[in-house]
């Protein structure tokens, strides 16, 4: 089926300079950017975004980390595309992320870790509306897409 799905590349990643290494992922496998931004974040926008680890020990430090300085919004298409994202972003801890993925290749820590992404469809849903207008997503065709699509 396809699908969108929201990625945010972490200030981290900007700041050392993996935005295009970051994309260049998603392209080689054969996604389309239907949506792109950059902005910092402001903190109420950043509670929204994080609002199911309110409460936990880690939520002020993420919420501090993550409005500290820009980051780069993406909406992201193709077959399948929640479930492929978070693959090759791998796993939330970068130490144990496996090679070949973005964590994996690029990452040493648990809250600085790149890039994040939707977990679920209606995850996906809610954080596009959250960054994204309707106005702002682009619905147009590639000419090699009859060869990533089932
Ligand atoms: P993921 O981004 O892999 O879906 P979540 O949703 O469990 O991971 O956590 C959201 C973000 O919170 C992570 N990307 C990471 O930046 C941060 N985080 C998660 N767990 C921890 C932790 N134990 N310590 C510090 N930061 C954490």
């Amino acid at each position: 089926m396809i699908e969108r799905t929201f990625v945010m590349i972490k200030p981290d990643a900007v700041g050392r300079r993996l935005i295009g290494e970051v994309i260049a992922r998603y392209e080689a496998k054969g996604l389309k950017l239907v949506g792109l931004k950059m902005q910092i974040i402001s903190r109420e926008l950043a509670e929204k975004h994080y609002a199911e680890h309110h409460g936990k020990p880690f939520y002020p430090a993420l919420v501090d980390f993550i409005t500290s300085g820009p980051t780069v919004q993406m909406v992201w298409e193709g077959e399948e595309a929640i479930a492929v994202v978070r693959k090759i972003n791998g796993a939330t801890n970068s130490r144990e992320a496996d090679i070949g993925t973005i964590r994996g290749d690029f990452g040493l820590t648990v809250q600085k870790n790149i890039v994040h992404a939707s977990d679920a469809a209606e995850t996906a849903e809610r954080e596009i509306a959250l960054y994204f207008g309707p106005g702002e997503l682009w619905d147009y065709s590639l000419p090699d897409e009859a060869w990533l699509r089932e």
